[in-house]
């Protein structure tokens, strides 16, 4: 009886061990990748959505139902590209427009569309939206 009720503490012993050791190792995981994700923002990598090809910056919109990602963060004093990206897009927010740029244009419903953006000085935030205005996103310039 003893040696069973011993063999049942060290079981949960074991299994708490265990356990542990699963979070701990949840938690390094979470860690580093939390870190490479900061590290993206405030390193050399773009930030989510935001590549650099041949020198350009390229910043893609997916475009349906409104603007995804609303708002990015892209980089200061680089020639640009936004590349809007639509799928089955039939809704208004085909309809574009970057008053700044002095830009409107009719998205095709499916394909990606780019529009050259002269590099921007720092703090600016360049705002684009459908022709209604009822869809909005904004890029800015950090
Ligand atoms: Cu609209």
């Amino acid at each position: 009886m003893d040696r069973t009720a011993l063999q049942f503490v060290i079981n949960i012993m074991n299994t708490k061990t265990i356990s542990i050791g699963v979070v701990l190792v949840a938690v390094v995981i979470g860690g580093v990748i939390l870190f490479s994700g900061t590290g993206g923002t405030a390193g050399s990598t773009p930030a989510r959505g935001i590549s650099v090809v041949d020198g350009k910056q390229v910043i893609e919109i997916n475009v349906k139902g409104g603007y995804a990602p609303r708002s990015v963060a892209a980089k200061a004093n680089m020639p640009s590209v936004i590349k809007f990206k639509t799928n089955g897009t039939f809704d208004c927010s085909s309809a574009v427009v970057i008053p700044d740029l002095n830009y409107r244009t009719y998205l095709p419903s499916t394909g990606e569309t780019s529009v050259d953006v002269p590099p921007q000085k720092q703090g600016t935030v360049l705002r684009g939206l459908c022709a209604m205005g009822m869809y909005n996103f904004s890029v800015s310039f950090e």
